[in-house]
C-alpha cells in the first residue's frame, strides 16, 4: 500500500470517529425526547406491552411470524454456506461438476415447501384477522371518534347514557391532548368517523390501529371495532397513523384506563350538558 493512501485512510478514519459520536449522540437524545414512545422489548418482538385482550392475539400471531421468519432464514444461510464451502470449485479438476437438470423430487420439494409455509402464514393472519375485526353483541362502552384537522372528538356513552364529548387542538405533548377514559376488564366499541381527510386512529398498545375515512355510511361495520381492556391500568399515547395534513404529527391524544369505580366516578361528572 502506497504511503498516500494509508494517509488518507488514516484521516478518513479520524474524520468517521467524532461522526459516530455525533449520530449516538443524536439518537440518544430523540430516544430521550419521544416520551411517548412505549418501551419495547425483545421478549415480545419488539412490541409494546398490549393492554387489550386482542393485542393478546397480535402478540402471538407476531412471535409466531418472526420465529418462523428467522428460522426459515437461518437454514437458508445454513444451506448457502453447506453450498460454498463443501462444493467449491476443485483447483485440482478442470471439470464441471455433474450437471443436474429436471430433478423431479427436488422440483417438487421447492414448489411445496414455500406453498406450506405461505399457506400456514395465511391460515393464522386470516384465522386472526377475523377475530381482531369481529364486531359482536353489545359492548356496555362505546366509543364515537370523531377525528379531524388535527385532533379529535371522543364521544363515550356507557349503557346507552351519553357524557359529554372531549376534543382536543394539536399538541406536542399527548398528555395536553384530549384524554378518553375507559374502565379495565371491559369490552369497548369504537365507531370512527371524519368530514375531512382520511387519518387513522392509533393506539400503540392496542396493537392496532383503523383508518379513518371520510364518506363511510353508519351502518358499514368497517368503521367499527371492538377491544376488551384487560386488567392494565395507566396513561397511553395514541396518534394519528396516517399523513394528514401540517399538524398531523400534533394530533395526539390519551387513553387512561382507570378501575371500574373510578369510572362510574368520571361518568358522574361528565354526563352530557354538565359544565365539563
Ligand atoms: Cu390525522
Amino acid at each position: 500500500m502506497s504511503p498516500t493512501r494509508r494517509t488518507t485512510r488514516r484521516s478518513l478514519a479520524r474524520r468517521r470517529v467524532p461522526r459516530a459520536a455525533a449520530l449516538a449522540l443524536l439518537l440518544a437524545t430523540a430516544t430521550a425526547c419521544a416520551n411517548d414512545v412505549p418501551e419495547a422489548d425483545w421478549s415480545r418482538g419488539l412490541l409494546p406491552d398490549h393492554v387489550t385482550q386482542e393485542g393478546g392475539v397480535v402478540q402471538s400471531l407476531w412471535n409466531g411470524a418472526w420465529i418462523a421468519a428467522l428460522a426459515t432464514g437461518a437454514v437458508v444461510i445454513v444451506l448457502i454456506l453447506w453450498a460454498a464451502i463443501f462444493h467449491r470449485k476443485r483447483k485440482s479438476s478442470a471439470e464441471l461438476p455433474p450437471q443436474v437438470r429436471y430433478n423431479l423430487p427436488i422440483e417438487m420439494l421447492y414448489t411445496l415447501i414455500p406453498l406450506v409455509m405461505v399457506s400456514v402464514f395465511f391460515f393464522f393472519t386470516a384465522r386472526d384477522s377475523e377475530t381482531l375485526t369481529r364486531v359482536d353483541g353489545d359492548a356496555p362502552v362505546k366509543v364515537s371518534v370523531e377525528a379531524y384537522q388535527w385532533s379529535w372528538r371522543f364521544t363515550t356513552t356507557v349503557n346507552g347514557q351519553t357524557l359529554a364529548p372531549v376534543a382536543g387542538v394539536p399538541v406536542s405533548d399527548y398528555n395536553q391532548g384530549p384524554q378518553l377514559v375507559l374502565p379495565v376488564n371491559t369490552k369497548v366499541e369504537f365507531d370512527l368517523s371524519t368530514d375531512d381527510v382520511i387519518h387513522s386512529f392509533w393506539v400503540p398498545e392496542f396493537l392496532f390501529k383503523r383508518d379513518v375515512i371520510p364518506g363511510i355510511p353508519e351502518d358499514n361495520p368497517g368503521r367499527k371495532f371492538q377491544i376488551t381492556t384487560l386488567n392494565r391500568t395507566g396513561v397511553f399515547a395514541g396518534r394519528c397513523a396516517e399523513l394528514c395534513g401540517v399538524d398531523h404529527s400534533r394530533m395526539l391524544f390519551s387513553v387512561k384506563l382507570v378501575p371500574q369505580a373510578e369510572f362510574n366516578q368520571y361518568i358522574a361528572t361528565h354526563q352530557a350538558g354538565s359544565a365539563q
